[in-house]
């Protein structure tokens, strides 16, 4: 009885240390324009038949892959940390992210928005269970898009958070339409990928168009 207990006790403690494994960082690149992310990390595939890495990661079926628009896609961003795919949303407060083996250590991402967004990393799936972290997205400044042909959202910003315990989901929130993320890294505090150049921080107009609007020419 007593080795058995021990060796429950040692699969227990590799478990743990499997959540918390070498840090994941997801890019969103090869997932579908505007197609809902779903399983494409899971074993399975979007709603536009793309497959990724199986990180054993679903997304709520909210949560849309967008292509910048200088790249073929409908995408009004750039700067994005890996090109040209990012995640947002267009309907609901909310993307939801399930790992279902869970992970630790750190959360971590880029982020461009023109108003305040948060996101919240839960024990439970689903947003449930006990509130891990949250991290406040402060609305970030996008002006001149330096190093990227166009794109109205173009400042992303890396950010992220510690915390104790294993996490199982996370919401990203925010206006629908008008906040983008990148680069989402699982067990790191600081987000995986090249930071980009910073753009010029001249308070000019700020476009009212979405995320997911290709900015047309003045005439
Ligand atoms: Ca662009
Ligand atoms: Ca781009
Ligand atoms: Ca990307």
């Amino acid at each position: 009885m007593k080795s058995i207990l021990k060796l429950a006790m040692l699969a227990a403690t590799l478990a743990s240390a499997q959540a918390m494994a070498a840090p994941v960082v997801l890019t969103f690149e090869g997932a579908g324009n505007l197609a809902a992310i779903n399983d494409f990390y899971n074993g399975g595939t979007d709603s536009a038949g793309n497959s990724g890495t199986n990180y054993g990661i679903n997304f709520s079926g909210t949560s849309l892959a967008l292509i910048d628009s200088d790249a073929g896609g409908s995408g009004n961003f750039g700067n994005e940390p890996s090109a040209s795919t990012i995640l947002f949303f267009q309907t609901g407060g909310a993307a939801t992210m399930n790992v279902a083996g869970g992970f630790g250590t750190g959360f971590s991402f880029f982020y461009s928005s023109f108003q305040a967004g948060f996101v919240n990393v839960y024990d439970g799936l689903n947003g449930t269970g006990s509130l891990l972290a949250t991290v406040l997205l402060p609305g970030n400044t996008n002006s001149a898009c330096v190093g990227d042909p166009s794109g109205s959202y173009c400042n992303f910003i890396p950010i992220g958070v510690s915390f104790a315990g294993i996490a199982h989901s996370v919401d990203f929130g925010g206006s629908a339409d008008n906040i983008g993320f990148d680069n989402i890294t699982l067990g790191a505090e600081v987000p995986g990928g090249s930071v980009p150049e910073p753009g010029t921080l001249s308070l000019i107009g700020l476009a009212a168009l979405g995320f997911g609007a290709v900015r047309r020419k003045q005439a």
